[in-house]
C-alpha cells in the first residue's frame, strides 16, 4: 500500500445509491422530471401547415398572372428606376437561365431575352409585376467570352446595384443544378455575404438532371448555403422548361411583395 493510500483510506460506500441530478431537479409544477409525462411527437396541426401552403401558392399565383411590364433596361447606376416598390434580382452565372425562370414566373414567353448566346443580357432589365413588384434581370457573371473592360464595366453595374439598392427584398440566384454551386458562384455569394445582401439560392434546368443526379446537387447546395450567413437556408429547384417549382417560387416572391 502506497503511503497516499494509506493516510486517505476509501470512505465506506453511502448507504444509499447516488441519485442521478434529472431524479431531483424540480420542475415548475413542484414535480420531478421522471413524473411528467412524455409525448411521442410533437403537436402539429398539420391542416392549418396545410391550408396555409395552399393559400401561399394561390396568392403567388394570383399576383404572377397580374400585368408585367418592361420598365426600363438600364447600363449605369446612374439610370436605375426610382426604388419605390419592393424589388426581386435575378442574380447568377451566364447562362443560368435568369431571364427564362423570369419569363417561367411572369408565364410569358418573351418577358425577358432568352439566348443560346452566353452573355446575352447586358444591362439591367426591370419588369414591374401587378404595380406591387419590381423584379430585375440581371447581366450574368463569369461570362469568359467578352472583354475584359466589358466584363469590370459589368461587375460595377451588378455588385454597384446589390450592395446599394435600398428597396432590394432579395435576392435570387441561380444555379445551373447540373453544376452546382462553382468557384465564381461561392465568390459571388461571399461579396452578398459581406454586404448583407439577403439571396436564395435556386437550381435551375432541374429538368437536365436524373433524381439521383438532382438529390446530389440539392444536398452540396444546401451545404454550402448553410456556410454562408446571408443565404436563405431553403433552395428552391426549378425548371423553366417543365413549370417545376414555378409555383413555389411565386409563392416565395409573393411573401416579400410587401414593405
Ligand atoms: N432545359 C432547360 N433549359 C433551360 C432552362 N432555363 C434556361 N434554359 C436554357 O439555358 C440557356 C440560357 O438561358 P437564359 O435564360 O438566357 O440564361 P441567362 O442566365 O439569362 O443568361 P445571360 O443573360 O447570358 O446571363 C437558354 O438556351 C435556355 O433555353 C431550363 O429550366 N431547362
Ligand atoms: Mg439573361
Amino acid at each position: 500500500m502506497n503511503a497516499y493510500v494509506a493516510a486517505n483510506p476509501p470512505k465506506s460506500p453511502p448507504d444509499r445509491p447516488i441519485e442521478r441530478a434529472f431524479d431531483t431537479v424540480p420542475s415548475m409544477t413542484g414535480k420531478t422530471e421522471a413524473d411528467e409525462p412524455v409525448f411521442d411527437e410533437p403537436i402539429v396541426d398539420e391542416a392549418e401547415i396545410a391550408r396555409a401552403h395552399a393559400q401561399a401558392l394561390e396568392d403567388g399565383r394570383l399576383l404572377f398572372a397580374k400585368e408585367c411590364d418592361f420598365v426600363m433596361g438600364v447600363a449605369h447606376l446612374d439610370g436605375l428606376p426610382n426604388a419605390s416598390y419592393p424589388e426581386i434580382a435575378f442574380a447568377g452565372r451566364s447562362n443560368a437561365g435568369k431571364s427564362s425562370l423570369l419569363n417561367a414566373v411572369t408565364n410569358r414567353t418573351h418577358l425577358a431575352r432568352v439566348s443560346n448566346t452566353p452573355g446575352r443580357t447586358k444591362e439591367i432589365n426591370f419588369f414591374l409585376l401587378g404595380d406591387r413588384l419590381m423584379l430585375a434581370d440581371l447581366p450574368g457573371y463569369g461570362f469568359a467570352r467578352v472583354s475584359k473592360a466589358e466584363s469590370a464595366r459589368w461587375n460595377e453595374l451588378i455588385f454597384g446595384y446589390l450592395r446599394g439598392r435600398p428597396s432590394l427584398r432579395r435576392v435570387v440566384f441561380l444555379i445551373d443544378a447540373r453544376r452546382g454551386p462553382m468557384a465564381s458562384d461561392i465568390e459571388v455569394m461571399e461579396l452578398l455575404d459581406k454586404a448583407a445582401v439577403s439571396y436564395q439560392l435556386v437550381l435551375t434546368k432541374a429538368d437536365k438532371l436524373r433524381p439521383v443526379e438532382f438529390a446530389a446537387t440539392h444536398a452540396n447546395t444546401l451545404a454550402e448555403a448553410a456556410r454562408h450567413t446571408a443565404a436563405h437556408p431553403e433552395i428552391l429547384a426549378t425548371s423553366s422548361l417543365s413549370g417545376f417549382g414555378i409555383p413555389e417560387l411565386r409563392a416565395a416572391l409573393t411573401a416579400l411583395a410587401t414593405w
